[in-house]
């Protein structure tokens, strides 16, 4: 008899162990896709908010238009087949201006940049532009088959060529030196080896676009801290030189960053004087 209820316990013992593994199973499931659904819900609401925010501080731009120009580039298509060429509309919608004596671009210094042009407006840089300015720092993409704008699991930097953020970038690039005239300024990294990287924007895109007939002279500040491991004599600065168009003038100045940091805190001080 005692075996009877022995054995009966153990069945019943055994019957809510698997209860309850049913139901932790079931649990950890719903968690997961609400997890899921959460991240990789649409975004589209919080990024046109940030886009229109952002676009409102600039004026006499027709911001609505605007987004639109701008989500019909990726909206429904797959993020690693989104050319260039599909932010035509966008760049149609707001142009660059020809910026002359103040494009300032840069390459492996972005921080010092734009910490720069934060604080002194004689110089521009493409993220101080009004679509530069909406787009920095954000990521989206879009999904075949929907109409939104997502936030998450969107293709990373070099996961693939054509993806919505680096392909805007490009383009913003190009069209941003295209629109550059008079003295050209430059900040590159003199604690890199290669302060001109061939894979950069700046190398592969925006000094093939300033030309003589626009652009009369390169500057290149060499932003030097502690140990720099390049100077305006490294062979990729030479090389740069080499690539400008011929009467294009050139010149490169290695300036400590504690300069540039000093100088451009002090509104006293001209721009010029910085480097
Ligand atoms: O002249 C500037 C400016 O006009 C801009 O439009 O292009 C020039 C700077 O681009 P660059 O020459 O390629 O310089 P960087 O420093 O190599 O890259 C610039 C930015 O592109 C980086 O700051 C990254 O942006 P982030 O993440 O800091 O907001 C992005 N980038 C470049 N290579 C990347 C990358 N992001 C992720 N992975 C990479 N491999």
């Amino acid at each position: 008899m005692e075996e009877q209820y022995g054995g009966l316990d153990k069945r019943l013992r055994r019957r809510r162990l698997l209860i309850f593994l049913v139901l932790l199973a079931v649990v950890v499931v719903i968690t997961v896709a609400v997890v899921l659904g959460v991240t990789l819900r649409p975004r589209t609401n919080e990024v046109k908010a940030t886009f229109l925010e952002r676009c409102q501080k600039f004026k006499d731009y027709n911001c609505e238009k605007i987004w639109d120009a701008f989500r019909q580039a990726y909206v429904g298509r797959d993020s690693c087949n989104v050319p260039v060429g599909a932010y035509d509309a966008l760049f149609l919608e707001a142009p660059f201006v020809p910026s002359c004596n103040r494009v300032m671009l840069w390459s492996k210094t972005k921080d010092v940049v734009h910490a720069f042009t934060a604080k002194r407006d004689c110089y521009v840089t493409l993220e101080d532009t009004m679509l530069g300015s909406v787009l920095d720092g954000l990521t989206w993409c879009g999904k075949e088959g929907s109409n939104e704008t997502f936030t998450t699991d969107c293709p990373g930097w070099t996961e693939c060529e054509n993806n919505p953020v680096r392909s805007f970038w490009n383009q913003a690039s190009a069209g941003f030196a295209n629109a550059a005239c008079g003295d050209v300024t430059v900040l590159l990294n003199g604690s890199i080896p290669k302060p001109v990287d061939p894979m950069s924007i700046f190398a592969s895109i925006e000094v093939n676009r300033l030309h003589y007939n626009r652009v009369k002279k390169l500057k290149v500040v060499l932003v030097m801290q502690e140990n720099p491991v390049a100077n305006c004599k490294s062979d990729s600065l030479v090389a740069l030189e080499a690539k400008l168009d011929p009467g294009m003038e050139y010149n490169c100045k290695e300036v400590p960053e504690a300069q540039i940091e000093e100088c451009g805190s002090d509104p006293e001080k001209p721009c010029g004087s910085c480097w």
